[in-house]
């Protein structure tokens, strides 16, 4: 399972198709230092990888649609003692035969072999501060292309990756089942479990034995008040059998994300009040992911998370005004504070290379099949919310799945995480 030499091909082609007489320049990315000789984790940028498949740092990729060779490829070059500290590398000739690049060089042959290509043409380029070719290929962009374009083929990239393959949707079903299984694990250890360090433990555990080694986006296990805050990743307290814990995790397969978030009691038994909060977000949650389908939009799908938990803020005395009053006042905002969801592709948030009103935040983009958006609706009352019973201080929900677009309607990738509550409590 994996994405096909043709169907890199054919991304390519389309692009090659949008950029008319233009050459495209694509940094890949470069190794980040974490300390001394140490750095994080490599990951490849998400359309170098798009258009490649090639997973080393410090390449370049050129699209030229008027050459004879149109798909080029600048890589690090082979280096026997490299190789024996860092690992194996494809060179120029790998970058040919095993990506089926048109023409591949040596980092070191830039001058004089990417100037070949781009003397006197328009180039379209977005630079890369910290990659080692960037200073270079801007003063060769600047010294010999014709001009700089606008940057009209990264959009396209990103409008192509919203709609996704058969052979992308089967990494995303793999990764969401590796995900969904991992939340199940942590919530019935849940109760043996000490602190929010165990937990993520557990579920990276639970997906590295499941060879999925990377994690979509750092995960946040958040116990108590912890999950009012939207983005908490220490994951380093204690949990208490009292506490809700919020766990928002989802791992990477074959660099496609899953992100899925659930909560649950430590001790297994929801209180009255984080029962009533849960069972508002589930309503909204299923209503919304109920009305996910082609022709709807993310802003109409908010909303309706927006009316729906309004309406239950209001039945359990959160919110103390009319119903008309509270939508106009948005008065839900101080509650949930977040969009309904988000594109998830080969980024956790992904394609944000379109602005925001392309991504969902406007009535005019429609969902069609093929896109993968999440539906994580929450309701978070700040420890410091001094308006509200003291009952309620610093609950925080959200629930979270990755839904498909189909022709019908939607198919909802997660849906073997638990979240219904007699399921939970089980
Ligand atoms: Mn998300």
């Amino acid at each position: 399972m994996s994405i096909s030499p043709k169907e890199y091909k054919e991304r390519r082609q389309k692009i090659l198709t949008h950029l008319n007489n233009d050459v495209l320049i694509i940094f890949s990315n470069f190794e980040h230092q974490k300390n001394s000789d140490v750095n994080f984790d490599f990951r490849q940028d998400s359309s170098f990888e798009y258009l490649t498949g090639f997973p080393e740092a410090d390449s370049l990729l050129v699209l030229d649609p008027l050459g004879k060779d149109k798909f080029l490829l600048f890589v690090r070059p082979k280096d026997r003692t490299r190789e024996i500290w860092d690992g194996f590398r494809y060179g120029p000739s790998g970058a040919i035969k095993t990506f089926h690049a048109d023409a591949a060089w040596n980092n070191s042959e830039l001058s004089t072999e990417l100037k070949k290509v781009i003397s006197c043409r328009n180039v379209q380029l977005v630079s890369k501060k910290g990659h080692p070719l960037n200073d270079e290929v801007n003063t060769l962009v600047s010294q010999v292309a014709k001009n700089t374009s606008p940057t009209t083929a990264f959009t396209e990239i990103h409008r192509l990756r919203l709609i996704k393959s058969k052979a992308e949707l089967d990494l995303m079903r793999k990764a969401a089942d590796i995900s969904a299984a991992g939340h199940n694990k942590i919530m019935k250890e849940a109760p043996q479990l000490s602190s929010e360090s165990k937990l993520e433990a557990t579920f990276l555990y639970s997906c590295m034995m499941a060879d999925a080694k990377d994690q979509a986006y750092p995960p946040i296990v958040a116990g108590g008040k912890n999950a009012t805050c939207l983005h908490y990743n220490q994951n380093n307290q204690p949990t208490n059998p009292e506490d809700i814990v919020l766990v928002d995790a989802g791992c990477s397969w074959q660099n496609y994300a899953s992100d899925i978030t659930r909560c649950f009691p430590v001790s297994g038994k929801f209180t009255e009040e984080q029962k009533a909060i849960y069972a508002a977000v589930l309503k909204a949650q299923k209503a919304c992911v109920d009305s996910v389908k082609p022709g709807t939009s993310m802003k109409e799908i908010h909303m309706l998370a927006c009316e729906i938990m309004t309406k239950e803020l209001i039945s359990l005395g959160l919110i103390k005004e009319s119903f008309e009053d509270a939508m106009n006042n948005r008065s839900f905002f101080e509650f949930f504070p977040h969009n309904i969801g988000h594109h998830l592709g080969l980024d956790v948030h992904d394609c944000d290379g379109l602005s925001p009103e392309e991504r969902g935040r406007s009535d005019k983009f429609k969902l069609q099949a093929g896109m993968v958006v999440t539906i994580e609706p929450g309701i978070y009352i700040q420890p410091d919310n001094d308006k509200v019973d003291p009952k309620w201080k610093g609950i925080g929900i959200r629930i979270e799945d990755d839904v498909l677009v189909t022709e019908s309607g939607h198919e909802n990738l997660t849906a073997k995480a638990l979240k219904e509550i007699s399921d939970i409590e089980q």
